[in-house]
């Protein structure tokens, strides 16, 4: 590791910061069940005690993104406490998630329910959404329609495509000016014959149609296996269109595994594409980093540790290409010497050099190792286990 390469990690480093899910502290399953862990998160109070246990241990994850249904039990009655909560434990609130899937009257949809009531709801709701973030200084409105159909000919797609653009529209006109809103696409499920918003050229369509201040949330989990996901996030960066991620892994669909556990090349490709088009255009893009995972057996802190420190090691390995050289090699169609600069970039261990910024910034050089020793686990779980063997698990 020489010199530049360390202070090109160092930069790299002061720039890095990563938005945690507070649903990722929760107990969370699939629906084969979930298995409860005694120290899992139930209350807002504890999902923003584990965020800033994260954040002290590592120093890059100073937002807790929020999902209204779950974290404000009493709607905007919630603001105060969660502002309370924010203060308290140095952890801001970050994106709002409204939650248009939960409610039985979502059942055919919410923006694309045939229902006018149930849009209108819809619409209500994320009103109410956009006004908590607007009290919370919020700027994310980052919004998931779980919207769809199970069998040919039960939805007019082109209609609720209409009304998606409508109610939308609406959405963006409450925004306050220094707010976003994020559209995010998924292919299917819990849709499983056609996704209203299935795919980023829909996403696209529908944040150009509802406004200025709208652009693409990319899941790293909402893709089919075969789709080059740098390739969409290079086009919406050149679309200025691109708003945030949510990153997990996934080795068949939707998994929410933790981030670069089954190919963390693919997190380093879209880094690279991202760092590459800042050094062009020689300034950062306005993206948000988010996590959004559901750890249904590990520990939950311990993987949101794992996923915070392996997402930093993967944006210094692309913040190592040579992007100078890179262009040569492009422009001269030079193959091998091309791929063998991101691969070079890579192979690096950034880890001694990771340990030092963390040193220099006065936090611990192993985050994990820090949260081993620090007896937040065993606290925790003598405080919450009593409660926590009490919640259900099944699915039926
Ligand atoms: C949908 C999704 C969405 C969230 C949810 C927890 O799959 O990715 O971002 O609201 O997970
Ligand atoms: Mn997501």
């Amino acid at each position: 590791m020489n010199a530049t390469e360390s202070e090109r990690i160092f930069q790299a480093l002061e720039l890095f910061r990563i938005e945690l899910p507070s649903w990722g502290f929760a107990n969370t399953g699939t629906r084969f069940g979930k298995y409860i862990q005694p120290a899992a998160a139930t209350t807002i109070e504890e999902k923003f005690s584990d965020a800033a246990q994260v954040h002290l241990l590592t120093g890059v994850c100073p937002s807790l993104a929020l999902h209204v249904e779950w974290d404000f039990p009493q709607g905007t009655k919630s603001i105060g406490n969660v502002k309370e909560l924010a203060r308290r434990y140095n952890v801001r609130p970050g994106s709002i998630n409204p939650n248009l899937f939960q409610d039985q009257c979502y059942k055919h949809g919410s923006f694309g329910n045939p229902a006018p009531s149930v849009r209108q709801r819809a619409l209500q709701h994320t009103r109410e959404c956009i006004a908590i973030g607007k009290r919370l200084n919020s700027r994310d409105i980052s919004m998931w329609f779980a919207d769809g159909s199970n069998y040919p000919g039960t939805a007019n797609i082109r209609q609720r495509k209409g009304w998606f653009e409508e109610n939308l529209r609406a959405a963006h006109e409450d925004l306050a000016a220094d707010q976003r809103l994020l559209v995010e696409y998924k292919p299917f499920e819990p849709a499983f014959y056609h996704t209203d918003i299935a795919d980023w050229g829909m996403a696209f369509h529908l944040a150009k149609a509802a406004g200025p201040q709208a652009s693409v949330l990319v899941d790293t989990g909402h893709h089919y296996l075969s789709q080059n996901i740098e390739q969409i996030v290079a086009w919406l960066l050149s679309e200025n269109m691109l708003g945030g991620f949510h990153f997990n892994d996934r080795r068949y669909a939707d998994d929410d595994l933790t981030m670069g556990s089954i190919d963390p090349y693919q997190v380093f490709r879209i880094f690279h594409e991202i760092l590459l088009f800042e050094h062009e255009r020689g300034k950062r893009a306005d993206i948000a980093y988010m996590i959004d995972q559901s750890h249904n057996l590990k520990g939950k802190i311990e993987a949101m540790i794992q996923t915070v420190t392996m997402a930093q090691q993967l944006y210094c390995k692309a913040a190592l290409v040579d992007h100078d050289a890179l262009a040569i090699a492009q422009s001269k169609s030079e193959l091998v010497k091309a791929e063998g600069l991101l691969q070079d970039a890579f192979a690096v261990d950034v880890r001694p050099a990771i340990k030092e910024w963390r040193a220099a910034k006065g936090l611990p050089a192993d985050p994990m190792d820090a949260f081993r020793q620090s007896g937040y686990l065993e606290r925790i779980t003598k405080e919450r286990s009593a409660r926590n063997s009490t919640s259900v698990s099944s699915y039926a």
